[in-house]
């Protein structure tokens, strides 16, 4: 495999989606793959579709029977996501006891069989008889919609998925669900099968311990997926753990044992919670200040907690949660964060005479260059907007959050004279280069100007004009660029040959970004435009020409180089083309087996011997070294036609761990890395 898509997919940004159309050439896919058949199959919650069915649909297909028809409409998807999301759903209801203060320690195992147990130390879902239902307490919360609260009505329900839809659903979806519970000094169990008991509830034994025991594999015929990935679950239980100090989480990996014979098995937990969720962000960063600065207060009846500090970084890098989910559309409280932040930073500055040396204007993002902080509201009920639905919409939050931060900050400010310079003359600074970088751009788009035949004389474009269709490749090197040109169908696909090496837009300043003509170039080729004055970080895609931006390195350490520079430039520059799924990776093939008139493209070494297995001696294999070896019509068929060939969608699965994989990648220290890559050299396939 090659070294970047082991980068992208395992860690947190990956390229899991491959879409299923290369019939005739084997492909490289594994039970690691997390393939995805979104496109057709899965129905999507978000946009138009949600509005055919509205709450009134829902009461009508009432039941588990409504999950197990409209899987989509109640857990996202029915593929990778939408299979881990069964486990949050679990989990987070153990959460939730545990934030009632009745649990410390939550157990997760995935068994061998891919199915899920789930322990947890809380009082146990009760298993007395519920009145109107004329069934245990235990079967209404398994089999009811939304009947997770019911019980506790008082209690501080807040944790929750996304969707927060409740453990019944994970019922509905399961072909197996057994159900334990200690409580009173007996153990009772419960079992079902796509949400139905298959037996009524019995006493299995005594306990004089307390909690409960869910276990559940996910029905086969529902999900397109059924392989749990190790990273996806620890990533969220780590982020719960910091989420929610105090509580000890666990993974135990039982498909896999060790030499002796132990399953891979992690803890998480965090004394001290949002404070050292920050120093794990940036642990592969040089820090500004030595402090994390935390609060954890309640304002307006709203618990707030945030933690922040400073590196040397240029980026921004900002995490909210609501009621732990993490809002990646920000929201009120982010809003109000930020106000808080710019209106003391500046007081203090101003009030200490602190910014009279810099000549320059200061806007508000000039106080966020370098800046880590985490946010973790919880909300009664939260309002969720945008296009995800994860975006806070509750206004009382602003002021909320707004004050806790100004007035923990004021604190600091006052308390730390040296730390508070630190911090303003970084402030001075990035409003010194935000300058400088505004002149160098105004200089760019003078000599060629973005808008109006101000596309790079490389670009071979495509003639559609509908971006929903085109695709443009960023091909290394001019001579496969040609090939590229050659192969491609120059109805919706455009070429853009890219010459060296990129430069490392995680170490280099605005100004350096704009200055290097390989950079502009894409960003010209795209028409996206970056910098404008009301939002000199963002980038605009309104003009975006293309919805499927295909990176097309060759299959070598070079390669993979090139194409983790160019992603590194995506998700710190052009973000939104990744969380909008236009960023893929085009997957040559390594080798060309022939056979007589049998030809049969490969990808990995197993394909490889399994072909020559299968057709015995004088098979022909030819190594394709770089793109540049393959033929125009190879290219295309291998590599760039939508028949036949393999892209990987990157996707940012979890936005915290992917920003400290790329700090630790792409930044000055060398030992970090080199560990890396050390740690993941069996998978990084560097070639001889
Ligand atoms: C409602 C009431 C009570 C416990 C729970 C729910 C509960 C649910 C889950 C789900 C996973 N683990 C859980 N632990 C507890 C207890 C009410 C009482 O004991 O008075």
């Amino acid at each position: 495999m090659p070294l970047f898509s082991y980068l992208c997919r395992v860690r947190g940004l990956h390229a899991p989606r491959t879409r299923r159309d290369v019939p005739f050439a084997q492909r490289p896919l594994n039970d690691n793959d997390l393939v995805d058949y979104m496109s057709e199959e899965t129905f999507d919650l978000e946009g138009k579709k949600q509005e055919e069915y509205s709450a009134s649909n829902i009461q009508v297909l009432e039941g588990l029977e409504a999950v197990r028809k409209r899987p989509a409409m109640y857990i996202g998807d029915i593929s990778v996501k939408g299979l881990h999301h069964l486990v949050y759903e679990v989990v987070d209801n153990s959460i939730d006891e545990a934030l009632a203060g009745f649990c410390s320690h939550i157990e997760v195992a995935i068994n061998e069989d891919n199915s899920i147990t789930v322990v947890d130390n809380g009082r146990g879902i009760p298993v007395d008889m519920h009145e109107k239902e004329h069934k245990s307490a235990l079967e209404v919360v398994l089999t009811v919609l939304h009947a997770g609260g019911k019980f506790d009505k008082g209690s501080y329900k807040v944790s929750g998925g996304l969707h927060g839809v409740g453990v019944s659903c994970v019922n509905a979806l399961s072909t197996y669900l057994r159900a334990e519970v200690r409580r009173g000094g007996k153990t009772y169990m419960q079992e079902y099968s796509a949400g139905k008991p298959t037996c009524d509830l019995r006493v299995i034994g005594e306990s004089d311990t307390t909690g409960t025991s869910i276990t559940f594999k996910p029905d086969s015929t529902i999900f397109t997926v059924t392989v749990y990935d190790y990273e996806t679950l620890a990533n969220r239980l780590r982020d719960l753990a910091f989420l929610n100090a105090g509580i000890t989480l666990t993974l135990t990996d039982k498909r896999h044992t060790d030499d002796e014979g132990n399953p891979r098995s992690e803890v998480f937990y965090s004394a001290n919670g949002l404070s050292e969720f920050v120093q794990y962000i940036d642990s592969n960063k040089e820090s500004l200040i030595n402090d994390v600065i935390h609060l954890n207060t309640e304002r307006q009846g709203i618990p707030v907690e945030v933690a922040l500090t400073y590196n040397s970084s240029f980026n921004e890098n900002i995490y909210s949660f609501v009621n732990n989910i993490n809002t990646i559309e920000g929201g009120t409280h982010l809003t109000g964060f930020r106000r808080g932040l710019t209106s003391t930073l500046k007081k203090y500055a101003e009030d200490n005479r602190l910014l009279e040396k810099s000549k320059v204007e200061i806007s508000s993002d000039d106080f966020r260059e370098g800046l880590t902080a985490v946010i973790s509201v919880k909300v009664m009920e939260p309002q969720f907007e945008g296009q995800t639905k994860t975006k806070l919409g509750n206004s009382e939050v602003i002021g909320a959050v707004q004050t806790a931060v100004s007035e923990a900050l004021r604190t600091y400010l006052e308390e730390h004279p040296k730390e508070a310079k630190t911090i303003v003359e970084k402030v001075v600074l990035a409003a010194q280069a935000r300058h400088a970088a505004y002149n160098a751009r105004v200089k760019i788009q003078r000599k060629s100007p973005l808008c109006g035949g101000g596309l790079p004389g490389k670009l071979a474009d495509c003639s559609s004009r509908i971006a929903e269709e085109c695709e443009i490749f960023l091909v290394e090197g001019d001579s496969a660029g040609g090939t590229a040109k050659s192969g491609r169908d120059r109805r919706f696909q455009a070429i853009l040959p890219l010459r060296g090496k990129v430069l490392n837009v995680e170490k280099a300043m605005d100004h350096k970004v704009f200055d290097s003509e390989q950079i502009t170039n894409i960003f010209r080729a795209l028409r996206v435009t970056i910098g404008t004055e009301d939002d000199p970080k963002e980038a605009n895609l309104s003009k975006l020409a293309y919805h499927k931006v295909i990176i097309m390195t060759d299959a070598d350490v070079d390669g993979a180089h090139i194409a983790t520079l160019l992603m590194t430039l995506f998700f710190r520059r052009m973000r939104p083309i990744i969380e909008k799924g236009y960023l893929y990776l085009a997957t040559p093939p390594l080798y060309k087996c022939t056979k007589g008139k049998i030809e049969e493209y490969c990808w990995t070494e197993q394909q490889l011997q399994a072909f020559i297995a299968q057709h015995g001696e004088k098979t022909r294999i030819q190594r394709y070294k770089g793109l540049g070896e393959m033929s125009d019509q190879q290219l295309r068929d291998t590599t760039m036609s939508p028949e036949h060939r393999l892209l990987k969608q990157v996707q940012i699965s979890d936005a915290a761990e992917a920003d400290r994989i790329f700090s630790m990648l792409m930044g000055e220290d060398v030992a970090p890395r080199r560990d890396f890559i050390e740690a993941n050299a069996n998978y990084a396939n560097i070639d001889a």
